[in-house]
């Protein structure tokens, strides 16, 4: 760059006096607005701008020292990225919250009315999207290399609202307001071919060479936001791709001077980036969506070409070049559009490429669930990507050939794992594709990793098990604690000093402060302050009023069956009654908080949501339970509205069917800001219980082992209703009407579906449940030993931090260093 261009180092200062002049300036020459009519938006864009200046400094220092080191990276591609909102966390991570919120005082204005304007981006379903987005602060954070790259949906995950107790989906706008947090980069595209068909021929030197001719193409252009670590110079790349239509497809050609045709294609073009599918666990096999995933993997491979062949080195140098990681397998399509781009434009010979493809991945598998196995049917596959699919018979034959080699004559051993599934309609098995093509495998929690293999990639662990790890998830303590809980934070860093943020296990020496009954004392000011701040939003957004002193008992997670929120249900209906027929039922105030999302067309989780509201209306009028039982469900569960929560609940629902949930994450939020948990052997509650201790948490129900054992005894839900007089009660009241104003019928489905199915075993696991609940009850009566059982949770936590979890993807998986950045002089010196 030509240095006489570089900006005035004043212009990106971290003080209040050029925060000011930053905030001034940017409403004026980049929003145009005259102060007098700037909106509480104009307001908002021109801090987002304004610290977005001193995110693209580092962020272009970043690259430049990336680009000098010829640094080894990571690629982490994924469908999703459940960011949340950017403001609040650039000023943390670039450590200037104090400065941005003074300078705003000074101009008139509240920061945190300027933090509310923002809308999130909800391009993710859940655990696995926002998993992403918490790596991404922690290789930023611990300065790794790293590019995420993804698809920018111009419409994330859908609002909800509720209306009479239902669900209702609306459209998420959220790039309506603008957003001024990602840049386009419209010189940084590809075009990315659909459809069609393939031609064999021979190149000029007489090798056998496939041509695809694809029936369309579109172009993906690069939009790109900084990822700035926390308080280092590191500002790593989020690379979205927008789907547009090429310019360079000839449209008059092809349709003969049809405008409208033309004009269609461009919409149809488009449609491929429109909105995220909202299924968090089954998946429809749309075309739209494989053509998503394979936009979106195709312009990321070119793209990792494309940079690396500026160092001007071979392409057969790629996987010393990049870790790509497959955030589960909906971009393992990658792997056949890597070796098509290796074999058939750049003309590698088969076996080299595959090396370098095989050496290039890995896969993380995030779920056992059958329905959630991305399977694509061979004709639909065969008219998206006629070429692929041809790759992928080659890649299975070769596959299959080293199968038969090692089980000779196993058959079915070879059906078990081919790639193509051949029983009824044919379809190819994406996480198998994943699995045969990446040189690591892993699991996100130990019990999860050791299911899979004993189960799921049974095969295929018997086959390599040196490609298998387990990498335990993390979170990352930035947001969901230092930015979400400043009451906890700051408490922390009186008694420990602020290494915490980026050294969790640091937390490990609160311990003996669980014994020291002022600081005791404190620690639950902190959290009646939050819980006072949620009951607030409570009343404002479900109109319910709560109780701060009363026990905060939170599930919040994307509603399913197996999650089972409506074994939650079971135990409010069984606790209203307990309560309503013993006045002096030993029991303290109770508040049950449910949140989350409903797959739009699962019809039993939609249930579920009016299930929950009925109960509340129910108990909430009750006046024989009033001041001692209250319910509530608060709509539209996303990033931003999560951060009143974790931080002010008492107790948290983990009460998945032992071996369904991988790991969760939720259960690692809440613990961190000082809740106890109740929960199953299931995901990393079996970690977290063993890293908190048994004594500090309120483990129930069926393990992994004896649940599959009861599947195969033939599991009878209908006994279980018959011996328990309270489990029947409440099954008869939600059955008969008692929640819905007599209305029989309306939750008929859920009950029968528990009383002659049950396959989450809801009914088995009741008593315990219950049981635990009491016992958890009685625990918070006991304020003294509770507040105890609350610091050693926190104390405890540290192994759940992203950090810790990035740290082992580098170490086993990866193979990539930091490569610390420093600012050129002028910019330090203006710090
Ligand atoms: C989640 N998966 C797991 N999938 O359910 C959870 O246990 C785990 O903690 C988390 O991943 C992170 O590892 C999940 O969130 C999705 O949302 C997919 C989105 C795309 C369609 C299929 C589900």
């Amino acid at each position: 760059m030509n240095p006489k261009l570089m900006p005035p180092p004043r212009s990106v200062g971290l003080s209040v006096e050029d925060f000011k002049q930053s905030i001034a300036g940017k409403l004026f020459y980049t929003l145009a607005r005259f102060p007098e009519v700037a909106t509480r938006n104009d307001v908002y864009l021109a801090v987002a701008h304004a610290v977005r200046d001193r995110l693209l400094e580092r962020w272009l220092a970043t690259a430049a020292t990336y680009r000098d080191r010829q640094s080894r990276s990571v690629c982490y591609l994924s469908a999703e990225f459940l960011l949340g909102p950017h403001l609040g966390n650039n000023l943390l991570n670039l450590g200037v919250q104090a400065e941005v919120r003074q300078a705003l005082r000074e101009l008139g204005i509240d920061l945190d009315e300027v933090l509310a304007q923002e809308e999130e981006p909800g391009l993710g379903n859940g655990g696995l999207g926002r998993l992403a987005a918490c790596y991404l602060d922690s290789l930023a954070t611990l300065q790794i290399p790293a590019i995420g790259y993804g698809i920018r949906y111009e419409f994330g995950i859908f609002d909800q609202v509720i209306r009479d107790g239902w669900q209702v989906e609306l459209t998420d706008k959220w790039l309506r307001l603008g957003n001024p947090w990602e840049i386009p980069r419209p010189e940084i595209a590809f075009e990315v071919s659909l459809g069609g068909r393939t031609e064999t021929g021979s190149d000029g030197d007489g090798n056998y060479r496939v041509r695809w001719i694809p029936e369309r193409v579109v172009k993906g252009v690069a939009y790109d936001t900084p990822i700035l670590g926390y308080r280092v110079n590191t500002a790593n790349l989020l690379r979205l791709w927008k789907a547009e239509a090429a310019e360079s497809f000839d449209f008059e050609a092809f349709n003969q001077g049809d405008y409208y045709g033309a004009v269609e294609q461009k919409l149809f073009s488009e449609n491929i980036t429109k909105v995220l599918y909202p299924n968090d666990v089954a998946l429809q096999g749309k075309q739209l969506r494989l053509e998503q995933q394979y936009f979106f993997v195709s312009c990321s491979l070119q793209d990792m070409i494309r940079i690396y062949a500026q160092s001007g080195r071979s392409i057969e140098g790629f996987d010393r070049k990049y870790a790509v990681q497959l955030n589960d397998t909906h971009p393992a399509v990658a792997v056949a559009e890597l070796m098509r781009l290796l074999v058939d434009v750049h003309g590698l010979p088969w076996e080299r490429a595959w090396r370098i493809t095989c050496n290039s991945f890995g896969y993380t598998n995030h779920t056992l669930l059958p329905e959630a196995l991305e399977k694509w049917p061979l004709p639909l596959f065969q008219a998206v990507l006629p070429r692929h699919l041809e790759i992928i018979y080659e890649i299975n034959r070769r596959f299959l050939d080293q199968v038969r080699l090692r089980w000779p004559g196993d058959q079915e051993r070879v059906a078990r794992l081919s790639l193509i599934d051949e029983g009824g309609a044919r379809s190819v098995r994406m996480a198998h594709l994943a699995c045969v093509g990446s040189h690591a495998i892993n699991g996100v929690a130990r019990l999860h990793s050791e299911l899979l293999k004993r189960d799921l990639l049974h095969d295929f662990h018997e086959l390599w098990p040196e490609k298998f790890s387990n990498q335990t998830n993390g979170v990352t303590p930035r947001r969901f604690l230092a930015l979400i809980n400043p009451g906890l934070a700051s408490l922390l860093t009186r008694v420990l000093g602020d290494s915490w943020t980026r050294d969790l296990e640091r937390l490990r020496e609160l311990e003996p402060l669980a014994e020291d009954a002022a600081f005791r004392a404190e620690w639950r000011a902190v959290k009646r302050a939050n819980k006072r701040a949620l009951a607030e939003e409570v009343q404002r957004r479900a109109g319910v009023q709560v109780d701060p002193d009363a026990l905060f008992d939170v599930q919040v997670k994307r509603i399913h069956e197996y999650k089972r929120q409506h074994l939650n249900l079971l135990h409010v209906a069984a606790l209203h009654e307990r309560l309503r027929r013993d006045p002096a039922y030993a029991a303290p105030a109770r508040c049950v908080l449910l949140a989350g999302k409903a797959a739009p067309g699962y019809r039993l989780a939609k249930l579920i949501i009016k299930l929950v509201h009925s109960v509340a209306a129910a108990v909430n009028a009750d006046p024989a339970v009033a001041g001692r039982l209250r319910m509530a469900f608060l709509p539209d569960y996303n990033v931003q509205n999560c951060e009143r929560i974790f931080p002010a609940a008492d107790l948290s629902e983990q009460i998945s069917t032992a071996g369904k949930e991988a790991s969760g994450t939720g259960n690692m939020k809440f613990a961190l800001n000082g809740a106890l948990t109740i929960g199953t052997l299931d995901g990393a509650n079996v970690e977290i219980r063993e890293e908190v201790g048994a004594e500090n948490f309120f483990l129930f129900g069926l393990e992994e082992g004896e649940a599959a054992q009861l599947r195969r005894d033939g599991y009878r839900p209908r006994d279980f209703y018959e011996r328990d007089p309270e489990l029947r009660l409440v099954l008869d009241r939600i059955g008969s009407g008692f929640y819905s104003d007599g209305e029989a019928s309306l939750f008929q489905p859920l009950v029968d579906g528990l009383l002659n199915e049950d396959p989450f075993l809801l009914l088995d696991d009741f008593r315990s449940y219950v049981d635990r609940q009491q016992e958890a009850g009685c625990a918070y009566q006991d304020t003294e030993g509770w507040t105890r059982m609350s610091i050693l949770n926190v104390a405890r936590m540290g192994r759940f931090s992203s950090d810790r979890a990035i740290r082992d993807y580098c170490r086993d998986i990866w193979q990539v260093e930091p490569q610390p950045v420093t600012l050129g002089a002028d910019a330090e010196r203006s710090r």
